[in-house]
Order: C-alpha cells, then structure tokens, then sequence
C-alpha cells in the first residue's frame, strides 16, 4: 500500500454501511476518486485514502494499525472485540439484535432461555449476554441464514440482527430479547499519537463529520 503519509479510512466494500458511509464522506465535502474494484482509492481534496473491506475485517486491521480509522457495525465491533476507540456514533447502520423464537413459543422472561440451544453468529456477543444474566444455554454458532436454525431443528431459539422484522415473520420467528442495540459507528487505532500530522488530519475529518451529523439533527 502506497505509504503517502495520509490517513487511512476503512469502510465496508459492499453491503449495508456503503452507501451511507460514502454518503457521510461526500457529505464532508471529500471528493472521491472513482472506485470500481479497487481496495485503496484516495481522496483528491484531503490527505485520506479509502480502503474498501469486508466489515468483519475491519475492527482487526484498525486495531492493528492497518487504517486508523473505520466505519463498522457496534454488533461487529464487539463481536470481534477489537481494541479500538469508539470515537462517535454516525446515526445510520440502526438495527437490534435480538432473541427470536418460533411464533407460537412463549418467553416469559430471560430465565426461560435456560437450557435452550440459540443459534447465532454473534457467538462472543451472545456468550457475554448470557453470562451477565446468569443463563445457561447452548450456543449453536452459524454463519448465514442463521433464521432457518428453528425450522431445521438445530436450535430453539435465534439471536440475530433485526431491523423491519420481515425476515423473522417470513421464517415464522417473532423478535423476544433485545441484547444490544446498534447502529454504525466511527473507530480509531488507539497508537493514534496526538500530535502527529495524522491526528491533525483526524480531527479535521472528525470536525467536517460532526458538522455533517449536527446539521441532520
Ligand atoms: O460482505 P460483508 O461481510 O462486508 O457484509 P455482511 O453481509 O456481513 O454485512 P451487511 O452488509 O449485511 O451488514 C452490515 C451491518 O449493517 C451490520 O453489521 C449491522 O450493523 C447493519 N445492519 C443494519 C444490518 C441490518 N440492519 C440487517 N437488517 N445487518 C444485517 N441485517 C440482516 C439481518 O442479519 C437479517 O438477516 O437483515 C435481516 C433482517 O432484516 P429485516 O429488515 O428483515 O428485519
Ligand atoms: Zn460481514
């Protein structure tokens, strides 16, 4: 990667936070390259450089340094358990994720998740949950399509991201437990040094963000 003393920017390649985060950016008066496939284009008008990855990827590479900053979910961001700093919360990416169970179950309170299989792909999220309200319950970790697991038989209940509740409905699942709640946010390395020429442009980018944010509100 071209080592041009800019900062580095990481934001989802394609999927529910690209569009508002490069809304955000043009919003910050940043004029942006033209991008097609490519991993690292820069910013003509501020010394940034964009690098497009897959969102899991990036609470890693920006506890490692890789990019200073990035875009990502709260729900990837603590299922990953990167250490990073959550330097503002940006407003879009809203969803819960949530403890559904088949339409016709009943959950009266937490305590009847005791001894029940969920299966989630936020394992680390849903073990701590779990823990912290004394509940003991089997972990059935899937990747994808995580709302089939109840019709399939390999686990009771699920604990998914939720935003319309279409996909619940559709599968016959109804949202029960919130166990966080999410929306995208903006981190930073923590080795960040505050008076280097990177964190001079940070704060730049983070007065134009929140200039941006405020004006919404
Ligand atoms: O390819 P890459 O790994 O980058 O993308 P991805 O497919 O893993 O992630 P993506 O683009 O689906 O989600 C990115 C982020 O968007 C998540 O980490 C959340 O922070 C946020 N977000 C907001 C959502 C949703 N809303 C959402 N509804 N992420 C996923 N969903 C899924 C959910 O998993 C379920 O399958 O949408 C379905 C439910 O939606 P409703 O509207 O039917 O309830
Ligand atoms: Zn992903």
């Amino acid at each position: 990667m071209s080592n041009n003393g800019n900062l580095k920017l990481a934001i989802q390649k394609s999927g529910r936070l690209s569009e508002n985060s490069l809304q955000l950016l043009k919003n910050c008066n940043l004029d942006i390259e033209k991008f097609n496939d490519r991993l690292v284009v820069s910013i003509r008008n501020f010394k940034l450089d964009l690098l497009f990855l897959r969102d899991d990827d990036i609470p890693e590479y920006v506890q490692d340094g890789v990019a200073e900053l990035g875009i990502v979910g709260q729900d990837v961001l603590y299922e990953t358990k990167a250490d990073v700093k959550v330097v503002k919360k940006l407003g879009f990416g809203r969803c819960s994720l949530r403890i559904a169970i088949p339409e016709n179950d009943d959950l009266r309170d937490i305590e009847d998740l005791n001894g029940k299989r969920i299966a989630t792909s936020f394992p680390n999220i849903l073990r701590d949950f779990l823990k912290q309200n004394k509940i003991d319950a089997k972990i059935v970790n899937i990747s994808g399509s995580v709302e089939a697991a109840p019709s399939l038989g390999i686990a009771d209940y699920i604990c998914d991201l939720v935003s319309t509740g279409n996909t619940l409905k559709l599968n016959k699942l109804k949202s029960s437990i919130s166990v966080l709640e999410s929306e995208a946010v903006l981190i930073k390395n923590k080795n960040l040094k505050n008076h280097s020429d990177k964190y001079q442009i940070f704060l730049k980018l983070l007065s134009r963000i929140e200039s941006v944010l405020n004006a919404n509100n």
